[in-house]
């Protein structure tokens, strides 16, 4: 990175990089996969690292709203899928902290940036899972909102963070499913119970819409990012394709959207809904969402708990070291 920022003060080494760049962009327009020895330019490596961590970010502070009610949820059966979902989210937080790593940064200075508050992490789990529906519109419509974005991703140019997303898609699928379901029982139990899964509903559609984040016109990264092929739709392409996914397994569950704008469109074959609030939006985003703090709060918490667990490991690994080297020594002798 430091020696392509050189390079601007030094013609013949900036021809180099622009010959190396030209190379680069040949091997994305084939569809070779970048690997992390490769040569790559030093803003991809910047792109990525920032995408793939604030992504790693998203699922571990993604477990808390729903960590919230595993003690709550209201059978055996309810209890372990929400456990397992929450651990998924967990396993997929390690494997992006470890694809980001490929590109020569560290986690604990990933981590760093997310409890100092400076990465940012996806504004949905910025908002509070008030009933037991939540677990069930989260589910369904933020693991939904999730699968639409990273499929694509699965072809990412970037070899380890497509890898990496091919085994969270699969578990995010089961996710949507448990959620969908979850919505589906309310939605044929009490009157009382569908009034829930409305009200969830209500929270969580224009949140879920904003997780795609801001429109074409405002998308700072999209042009870049998709040239290089790491992102393969616009954000307004993909939240499009949620749209029309989501209102018809809504309409099935026998709920309304809080869109009065919400309309099919028989030209398009698309849904075509009301504007966005993206003042709301860019406060999340700025800190100042409902559980910015708590969801911060918690997280500096669980880092300062859990720092002698890390202690531990590394003096447990320290020692296998140096046990290990001895015996080597021993048997070498
Ligand atoms: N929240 O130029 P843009 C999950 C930021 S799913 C917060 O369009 P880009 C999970 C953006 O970072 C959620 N910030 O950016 C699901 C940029 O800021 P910086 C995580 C947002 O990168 C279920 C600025 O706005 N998924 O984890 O081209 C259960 C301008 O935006 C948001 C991913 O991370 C937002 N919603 O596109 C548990 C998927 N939207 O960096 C867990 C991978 C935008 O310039 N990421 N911003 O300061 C992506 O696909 C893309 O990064 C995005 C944004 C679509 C999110």
């Amino acid at each position: 990175m430091y020696t392509q920022a050189l390079n601007t003060l030094d013609p013949q080494a900036a021809a180099e990089d622009s010959v190396l760049e030209a190379r680069f962009q040949a091997r994305i327009d084939a569809e070779e996969k970048i690997e992390p020895n490769d040569w790559m330019p030093a803003a991809y490596r910047r792109t990525l690292v920032r995408q793939i961590s604030q992504h790693a970010h998203s699922e571990i502070i993604g477990m808390q709203p729903e960590g919230n009610w595993i003690t709550r949820a209201p059978s055996l059966r309810r209890k372990a899928a929400l456990l397992a979902k929450v651990q998924d989210e967990g396993g997929h937080g390690m494997y992006l902290y470890a694809a980001a790593e490929t590109l020569g940064v560290s986690r604990e200075e990933l981590v760093e940036q997310l409890v100092s508050g400076k990465a940012k992490y996806s504004s949905i789990f910025n908002y509070p899972t008030l009933n037991w529906a939540d677990i069930g519109a989260i589910g369904w419509l933020v693991d939904g909102a999730a699968i639409m974005n990273q499929i694509p991703l699965c072809r990412c140019s970037y070899g380890p963070y497509a890898r990496a997303m091919i085994r969270v898609c699969k578990e995010e699928s089961f996710h949507q499913r448990q959620g969908y379901e979850l919505m589906l029982t309310l939605c044929r139990g009490t009157p009382e119970q569908k009034a829930m899964a409305q009200d969830a509903l209500n929270r969580w559609w224009w949140p879920s819409l904003m997780m795609f984040g801001p429109s074409d016109t405002e998308s700072v990264h999209s042009g870049q990012t998709m040239a290089w092929k790491i992102k393969r739709f616009s954000n307004d392409e993909l939240r499009q394709k949620f749209i029309d996914a989501t209102v018809p397994q809504g309409h099935f569950l026998g709920l309304t959207f809080p869109d009065p704008d919400l309309a099919f469109d028989e030209a398009t074959g698309h849904w075509q809904h009301g504007e966005i609030d993206w003042s709301e939006f860019a406060r999340v985003v700025a800190g100042d969402g409902p559980c910015n703090r708590q969801r911060l709060a918690a997280k500096r918490k669980a880092e300062a708990d859990g720092a002698w667990v890390r202690e531990a490991a590394l003096a447990h690994a320290d020692k296998r070291r140096q046990r290990q080297a001895a015996a080597w020594r021993v048997a070498a002798e």
